[in-house]
């Protein structure tokens, strides 16, 4: 069967042909199956009997060969001028606002999300396209003066060589975007490993690239699971095929990246876990407050980096606070999304985030946390009233909300992904700003509150690398520099101009035209010295 075409299999519902896509990998220009012919399947997040794609299990030597493919192409792609390269990614934007509705279908089935938010997320990508389309115009360098005369000096961007980049599945088009997009428009090529939770959604952003006329080699996509093709791509980096990884995930794989890389001299990009706080004072817009507090907990199922975690509120608003979410949570509509636009979160993205979210409520127990909605696995005897679809066919859960939680407990300190957030109760702004900057994570925040002071302390004393102040903790813009601190990655940051630092090095030039050597710091005329201004007089 021919790459990208569909298949029948036993995706028939309601008697109707459900596509399900052959994905291949795609390695200097030609999309492959894998060497070894071991097979992935991706199973919507929704529905597990809707096979969405089957996709390669790749291996080290699949691995090894994308990697000898990008290092093939990349002197070439670095040599076309960069608005030439701009060009293209400007032909990516268009290509994926023409496709936008389906792609959006595409993620709302493969890994579960609301079309809105599905919508939102190819927007994210468009306007990442968008964004460096115009960079190629600009990657500026600079121009410096020089102590010697007949000489210039000059500062150029120049690209690293192979970028590899290894994504997560829960924003399966939006942070690739923002790896592989910048990544080219520098001149480096790529090798990206996707989730194996979205092969399909990854082979179709491909397929977009090649369409915005990407040349072969450039990019490379290796299909597999993070254990044996993530792995290989990190292998590569020792066997120095790869110059350059990105990563987003979890701290923990985000250390070993870290490990591995520094050993090379490399410093990697990290894109890590969360324990994200948001302060609600007593002066803050209430409703607006729950607004946000609403889609930074539960908005994605909680299964974005920057979703909500610890929910600290003043003390004089924390009953009528509590009051109006909890009303507000158990109204919202939880189901199949591809059955309805109004429900609010699906399931969790695939097994293993279940099994780990079901080891949460030991731990909030054993703390002493106190549970105040449904706990566990939503079932067809056992859910809401509005529930969509078949609560069987995926891993749906109840949204979790743990009171009397102390920021030193285990269930505030450890990063939980999906819709669980515990309240914490304070008693005005001091102690709120310690409690938010409590954990060793330092990625998103946000406080709700009117005065401009609180504001100013806010921003000059939280930890985070991104605050919103009186807005959700989730949401960042696609052109404002994206990452955290402490456990949450190393500091490098994605989006924006900020990211062309993580995708080129500074090559420093100087030209001289003097034609004698002229040498910096011992032939330089600084001019001549007057005679001593003579102090004696002053009794010195
Ligand atoms: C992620 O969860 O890895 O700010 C990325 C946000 C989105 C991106 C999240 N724009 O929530």
């Amino acid at each position: 069967m021919p790459p990208g075409m569909t298949r029948k299999l036993e995706t028939k519902k309601n008697g109707s042909f459900v596509p399900t896509v052959v994905v291949h990998n795609l390695i200097g220009g030609e999309e492959r199956a894998p060497r070894a012919g071991a097979e992935i399947e991706s199973r919507s997040a929704c529905d597990q009997s809707d096979l969405v794609g089957i996709a390669p299990a790749s291996t080290l030597e699949d691995v090894r060969e994308a990697c000898r493919a990008a290092k093939g192409a990349q002197r070439r792609w670095a040599n076309m001028p960069a608005p030439a390269r701009g060009e293209i990614i400007g032909r990516l934007g268009e290509t994926l606002s023409r496709h936008k509705e389906t792609l959006s279908r595409v993620v709302c089935r493969e890994i579960g999300k609301p079309m809105r938010e599905a919508r939102g997320e190819v927007q994210e990508a468009i306007d990442t396209a968008h964004f460096f389309q115009s960079e190629g115009r600009r990657l500026y360098g600079q121009t410096v003066p020089s102590e010697m005369p007949n000489k210039e000096l000059f500062t150029y961007r120049r690209p690293l060589g192979v970028a590899g980049l290894i994504t997560a599945g829960n924003f399966p088009i939006a942070v690739p975007s923002w790896k592989i997009i910048p990544a080219l428009l520098c001149g480096n090529t790529v090798v990206w490993k996707p989730s194996d939770d979205a092969s399909t959604i990854a082979f179709l952003f491909g397929r977009m690239l090649e369409e915005a006329g990407v040349p072969p080699g450039v990019l490379n996509i290796v299909h597999g699971t993070g254990a044996v093709a993530g792995q290989a791509v990190l292998t590569c980096v020792d066997e120095r095929l790869v110059d350059k990884i990105s990563f987003t995930g979890s701290t923990a794989i985000g250390r070993q990246v870290g490990e591995i890389c520094g050993r090379n001299l490399q410093v990697p990009s990290l894109e890590l876990g969360g324990k994200n706080p948001m302060i609600v004072l007593r002066d803050a817009d209430i409703d607006l407050a729950v607004d946000g507090a609403l889609f930074s907990g539960f908005g994605t199922a909680g299964q974005r980096c920057t979703s909500l975690a610890n929910l600290i509120l003043d003390k004089p608003i924390k009953k009528a606070f509590t009051e109006k979410l909890l009303a507000r949570v158990n109204g919202i509509c939880i189901g199949n999304p591809n059955l309805s636009e109004d429900v609010f979160y699906g399931p969790l993205i695939a097994e293993r985030f279940f099994a780990r979210f079901m080891e949460h409520y030991d731990m909030a127990k054993k703390d002493g946390a106190k549970l105040i909605t449904k706990e566990g696995r939503i079932t067809a005897a056992n859910k809401p009233a509005n529930f969509v679809g078949d609560p069987a066919s995926g891993y749906y859960v109840f949204p979790a909300i743990w009171d009397g939680v102390r920021i030193d407990m285990n269930i505030g300190q450890t990063e939980v992904f999906g819709p669980t957030i515990n309240l914490i109760e304070v008693d005005g702004f001091e102690e709120a700003l310690q409690v938010a900057n409590g954990t060793p994570y330092g990625l998103s925040s946000s406080i709700y509150t009117q005065s401009p002071q609180t504001m100013l302390t806010f921003k000059q004393g939280i930890g985070a690398g991104m605050s919103s102040i009186n807005n959700s903790t989730s949401g960042a813009e696609a052109h404002l520099p994206f990452g955290g601190n402490g456990w949450s990655g190393n500091g490098t940051r994605e989006s924006g101009i900020w990211v062309l630092d993580a995708y080129t090095k500074w090559h420093a030039v100087n030209v001289d035209l003097a034609g004698k050597l002229q040498l910096a710091q011992i032939d330089v005329d600084f001019g001549q010295t007057r005679e001593a201004t003579d102090l004696s007089a002053l009794g010195g």
